[in-house]
């Protein structure tokens, strides 16, 4: 009901195990990300689902019945997810780079999938430079049909 950003969380299964666990908290572009542009729009994104049913979707649609989403070439986009479900979901953007927000403004994580936390919200940037339709999906296999996304870069 109320998602939260939890980069400093190592996630189910790994909370207070008597080790420390790496997080995204924890990484740091090696590369100054400070002349990077302040993003022209922002994309939210819900991770939805229902695990009953084990059924995928995003924005509470399926990839059969949704509209492509549409980035413009040359916007620098900032997404967010918020992930409605009780799993984990690797979020893959193909054919550009994923620029994680780690509240260090000037080393941005760059990355191609990003994990998003069950019952939290994650944001990342993207500099839309690559014209064309590009696959946008969870990795997990077996969400991968239905939480899916067509995006294309006009
Ligand atoms: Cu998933």
């Amino acid at each position: 009901m109320n998602p939260q950003y939890r980069l400093d969380d190592p996630g189910v299964g790994l909370r207070n195990n008597g080790r420390r666990v790496l997080t995204y908290a924890d990484l740091r572009s090696l590369r100054s990300t400070k002349e990077e542009r302040y993003p022209d729009r922002e994309i939210v994104l819900h991770l939805t689902g229902n695990m009953d049913r084990y059924m995928w979707s995003i924005n509470g649609i399926k990839y059969s019945e949704a509209e492509p989403l549409e980035f413009h070439y040359g916007e620098r986009l900032r997404i967010t997810y918020i992930n409605d479900t009780m799993m984990n979901h690797p979020m893959h953007l193909h054919g550009m780079w994923s620029d994680l927000e780690t509240g260090d403004e000037e080393h941005l994580v760059r990355k191609h999938t990003i994990i998003s936390q069950p019952g939290s919200k994650i944001s990342f940037r993207v500099t839309v430079d690559a014209k064309g339709a590009w696959a946008y999906h969870c990795h997990l296999l077996y969400h991968m049909t239905d939480m899916f996304r067509k995006v294309v870069v006009a």
